[in-house]
């Protein structure tokens, strides 16, 4: 009876090896969410969402009901509705936070399930500021207790000189953003400006879309899909997890000699000014061309930015097909855990003003 028993089970179609293999792959590639708070924030996500992303979700939070209106996302949430009437927060970044707790489940259910979560803000208005600390901290405390196996990237800019009032807001801002992110990219919008030409605001505010854009939409898809030179979570997580605050530089170039070029302006011109390289924690290389990228360029660009960053500095990279890109190379460098000489330089600025 018993041996029956055991031959009956044995005949119930087990999982096999292919299955298996399947099962896995499908779960190990990992989940990525990216949110865009505030005006700032929302306005990237609807950057992102107008030219897709492949395998990740887009979540637009504001207080803002007519700015989330015309925002373009897999998902839209607007916040403190008690608190605010879907009138924004008018630049106080206490209400952004505030709003953000009141409605903090509904949002934390979009985002908690995600293995990477990138939160966009502009620092400096209200909603954005608070909005991207209250939910930090929120998903820290939720992921201290679930193990579950995540990273949160903070993506945000600094403000124009120009808006001198929201400057000590940012850097408030920033330092607790600091503290409950796995890493900060900071995004200085006046380097930007500088990188980018002298372009009046308006203009620029695209351009900062279009990085922070770029930015989420590349990491996400050499993550969740099929590239060249695939990146995984344990790489990010590598460089990534408790690395303070990191810096990113995007550079193009065409024709003989493009990945030179484009190395050289990804390292030079970096959007938040960094106090010592040397120091980095991580380098995180992201090349995109067209259909004549070859290994040979990914590698060479790799190569050359090594020689900038110190021997113990961990070096990840990824690579992938942009048929957009025809001819030209795209090259992407986050430099993790760096301390910028701007933000030390404003805490100076900031000190008490002699009268005499
Ligand atoms: N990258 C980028 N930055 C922006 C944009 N709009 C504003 N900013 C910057 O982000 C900061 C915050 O602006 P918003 O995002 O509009 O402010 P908010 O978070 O909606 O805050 P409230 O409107 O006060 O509730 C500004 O001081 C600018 O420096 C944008 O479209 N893109
Ligand atoms: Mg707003």
């Amino acid at each position: 009876m018993q041996t029956e028993q055991i031959f009956a089970e044995a005949r119930i179609p087990t999982e096999t090896q292919e299955e298996k293999i399947e099962k896995f792959a499908r779960l190990a590639v990992p989940t990525v969410v990216a949110v865009g708070l505030g005006g700032a924030g929302c306005n990237v996500v609807s950057w992102v969402k107008e030219r897709g992303i492949a395998g990740g979700k887009l979540v637009a939070v504001n207080t803002d009901a007519n700015h989330l209106k015309i925002t373009k996302a897999d998902k839209r949430i607007l916040i403190g509705e008690k608190l605010t009437r879907g009138l924004g927060c008018g630049g106080y970044p206490e209400i952004g936070e505030k709003a953000l707790r009141e409605t903090a489940n509904e949002v934390i259910n979009e985002v908690a399930s995600a293995n990477i979560i990138f939160l966009v803000a502009g620092l400096g208005g209200g909603t954005g500021t608070g909005a991207i600390i209250g939910l930090a901290e929120a998903l820290r405390d939720k992921f201290s207790s679930s193990g579950l196996p995540h990273l949160v990237v903070g993506v945000v800019t600094l403000p124009f000189d120009v808006e001198t009032a929201r400057m000590s807001i940012a850097k408030k801002g920033l330092d607790r953003l600091k503290a409950a992110c796995d890493t900060v990219v900071v995004i200085d919008n006046n380097r930007l400006v500088k990188v980018a030409g002298n372009l009046p605001f308006k203009e620029a505010l695209g351009v900062a879309n279009t990085t922070i854009g770029k930015f989420v939409k590349g990491i996400t898809e050499t993550i969740t899909t099929a590239s060249l030179i695939n990146l995984d979570y344990a790489d990010l997580r590598a460089i990534m997890s408790g690395a303070g605050l990191a810096s990113i530089g995007i550079g193009e170039g065409f024709g003989e000699g493009r990945v030179e070029q484009a190395v050289e302006k990804a390292l030079n011109d970096r959007l938040l000014d960094i106090e010592d390289v040397t120091k980095a924690r991580g380098l995180l290389i992201h090349v995109a061309g067209g259909d004549d990228l070859t290994l040979f360029e990914v590698n060479h660009a790799a190569e050359i930015m090594k020689r900038s960053l110190p021997p113990k500095a961990k070096i990840i990279w990824g690579a992938r097909v942009d048929k957009e890109l025809k001819g030209a190379v795209s090259v992407m460098a986050v430099v993790t855990g760096v301390e910028s000489a701007f933000l030390k330089k404003r805490e100076k600025r900031l000190g008490p003003i002699r009268l005499w």
